[in-house]
């Protein structure tokens, strides 16, 4: 039986989810014209009125917006309502420079949670499940916004935040977790534990969420393997809400995104022009439905493809691929276009699990990059083969992806350090992005 939170929504024909977009922009875009100085000088700059903006067709000619604009605007340059309207914050954990926050009215939080729930159902979620929330609770958008979700299906939610492993699976364990809703890195360890423990035959999980950093098949396919779950993307970012944008179904092939509450384009990240769908470039966002903090146009910097093929789930909302990369933290080692993602399948289809540490640094005007990997423990134990020759094989294969030599050290199985919420895998010393 095919289950939808908001089957009305959700299986809406396309023409009407566009007309339905339409209204929403032309009303949005006064909104923010009427209540933020910053985008409506921007929109006057770019030659544009609110009265230019008739539907979806005109959205081209709005002006962009990018993360640096929210810093600059920082912290309530880009609210669109009172204070007094607003009922909460979060924020980016972004490491440099000013934090990005985003505000949300009690509509707002709503909506999200609507998303949310969405999500949840589509990965078979209903009021008899107990959904365990390991994202982190706290600015980070994760645990609030999938546990609002969780309420609204009326799962029993269990608000763990992250850390404390052993109490994760002990709760677990006692309270018969069915769904797992936490970052693809933190499941894989969690994985690993369970099964350390001789613990897998005592929980009951059915199906994971998992999202907030990038993950490849094989490794949904390890973890789904390991914990005997059913593993689904989930989708977002701070600045248009958080997780919730766009969500797998059981179909798995892309998530769909949230077509009632946001428009998405594909831009060209060099030129700004709007790609047809199907073609691969950055994704960009704009808030049809938000009150608080409507962004419009706002370039996430995440690479991805859209699809319209009609998908078995009798979900019509646009599809977006696994984000494939990001238009900016993509690193250019020895000239070369570098995404992590590239590495990770790499490692996954030789057999390493997914922890790894990739420190760039630049010696004498050159780049070095140097990738530490964990072995599994079979590899480890496994004395028929050198370390050395691993080496030599993982460099060989990582050349053929990324076009340069990599050196590459393997290391005993749990050294790296694991992450409770998102992994920092990349260690990039050449500082070339700062100012
Ligand atoms: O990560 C929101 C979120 C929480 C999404 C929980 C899913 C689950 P930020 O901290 O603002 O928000 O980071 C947003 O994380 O632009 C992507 O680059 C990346 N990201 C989010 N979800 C995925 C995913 C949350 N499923 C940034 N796959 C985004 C790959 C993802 N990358």
């Amino acid at each position: 039986m095919k289950r939808y939170f908001q089957p009305e929504i959700e299986t809406m024909p396309v023409e009407e989810i566009k007309k339905h977009q339409s209204e929403l922009l032309v009303k949005q875009v006064r909104h923010v014209y009427d209540n933020i100085e910053f985008y409506r000088n921007r929109m006057i700059e770019a030659g544009v009125a609110p009265d230019d903006i008739h539907g979806i067709e005109d959205l081209h000619k709005l002006p962009f917006i990018t993360k640096d604009d929210l810093r600059d605007q920082y912290p309530y340059g880009l609210l669109a309502v009172p204070l007094k309207d607003c009922v909460r914050m979060h924020s980016t954990s972004g490491t440099t420079g000013r934090r990005v926050v985003s505000f949300y009215t009690q509509h707002d939080l709503d909506l999200w949670e609507d998303c949310c729930a969405r999500a949840i159902v589509a990965a078979g979620g209903t009021n008899e499940d107990v959904c365990h929330v390991c994202y982190g609770y706290g600015l980070f958008t994760g645990g609030p916004g999938v546990n609002g979700g969780s309420h609204k299906v009326g799962c029993l939610t269990l608000p763990m935040s992250s850390g404390n492993t052993d109490r994760q699976i002990q709760f677990m364990k006692d309270l018969g977790s069915t769904i797992l809703c936490c970052t693809p890195s933190y499941a894989a360890y969690l994985a690993e534990c369970i099964n350390e423990r001789g613990a897998r035959d005592d929980i009951k999980l059915k199906a994971g969420i998992f999202g907030a950093e990038a993950w490849t098949e094989e490794m949904r396919h390890d973890i789904e393997e390991s914990l005997g779950i059913k593993a689904y993307d989930i989708y977002g970012l701070t600045e248009i809400s958080g997780p919730g944008v766009s969500f797998e179904c059981e179909e798995q092939k892309g998530m769909h995104i949230n077509e009632d509450h946001f428009i998405a384009e594909i831009i060209d990240p060099k030129t700004g022009e709007v790609l047809p769908e199907g073609k691969r470039g950055e994704l960009v966002f704009t808030c049809i439905t938000k009150q608080a903090f409507p962004l419009l146009r706002y370039r996430t910097r995440d690479i991805a493809i859209l699809s319209r093929k009609p998908c078995s789930c009798g979900r019509t909302f646009v599809r977006m691929s696994k984000p494939l990369g990001r238009s900016d933290d993509m690193m250019v080692v020895k000239g070369v276009n570098v995404f992590p993602s590239q590495i990770e399948t790499v490692l996954m289809n030789e057999g390493y699990p997914a922890n790894y540490e990739l420190t760039v640094d630049r010696v004498r005007n050159s780049d070095t990059i140097e990738i530490k990997v964990e072995m599994s423990q079979e590899m480890f134990d496994d004395l028929k083969v050198t370390t050395a020759s691993r080496e030599k094989k993982l460099v060989s294969k990582l050349k053929s992806m990324l076009g340069i030599v990599v050196d590459v050290k393997l290391v005993a199985p749990k050294t790296i350090a694991r992450s409770e919420g998102k992994a920092v895998r990349i260690i990039d010393k050449r500082d070339l992005y700062r100012s």
